[in-house]
């Protein structure tokens, strides 16, 4: 068991997977792996993040009449993406996905609540009408505890795992993104996201090299 390292598994919901509201190009693909991961207690710490929106939330495209989904705007003076209705808390989409054990996170991180913000990254929320990105606790929560590395897996690949990396290595802590179990929602996505990776330092694995 690793204790300077935890796992960090990103919004793994159904409204993710193929078929649902918001779905990554082959979603499905990961949740064995993650189940089996999960069981294995390779890690001490492991933080589950789980996409959480009030109805009616400001990054959904029906907030904003007359946009269609995946279309952009401009938003606290940053782009922003409209997506589909997604993950509204308290529906069957939103839950942790119930093909996989839950028993071994020992924190599950909701975020997205602020009806007018939205959050892609475990650690900090996006930029807000404040002008500020408002910090989750993650962080802290992570050192407190020793961790001084994390591994990313997850959806999606070529946003909420990116954002959730990318602040991970800002922050200070050894990163690696796990890349077969994580998939995107555009799969174009994933030469910037390999790029932006590489240029945080963070290294890309296979969770093969974890079992070995
Ligand atoms: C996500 C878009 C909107 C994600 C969440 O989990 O990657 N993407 N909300
Ligand atoms: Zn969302």
């Amino acid at each position: 068991m690793n204790a300077d390292a935890a796992l960090i598994v990103v919004d793994v919901q159904p409204d993710f997977m193929p078929g649902g509201t918001l779905a990554c190009h082959e979603g499905d693909a990961i949740v064995p792996g993650i189940d089996a991961l999960l069981r294995r207690r390779l890690f001490r710490h492991v933080v589950a993040t789980q996409d959480w929106h009030p109805r009616g939330h400001l990054s959904f495209a029906s907030s904003h009449p007359g946009a269609a989904p995946f279309g952009q705007i401009e938003l606290y003076g940053q782009p922003q993406t409209l997506w589909p209705e997604h993950c509204v808390q308290g529906t069957p989409g939103a839950e942790l996905h119930p093909a996989i054990d839950w028993s071994a996170p020992d924190l599950i991180l909701r975020k997205g609540s602020d009806p007018l913000v939205d959050s892609y990254s475990g650690f900090r929320e996006n930029l807000g009408p404040r002008g500020i990105r408002p910090d989750t606790g993650l962080a802290g929560w992570l050192r407190g505890r020793g961790v001084n590395e994390v591994h990313v897996c997850g959806l999606a690949r070529d946003v909420c795992v990116l954002w959730t990396a990318l602040d991970a290595a800002a922050l200070g802590f050894r990163t690696h993104l796990l890349w077969d179990l994580s998939r995107p929602v555009t799969p174009a996505g994933d030469e910037p996201a390999r790029a932006a990776l590489a240029s945080g330092g963070i290294g890309i694995i296979d969770s093969a090299s974890l079992l070995t």
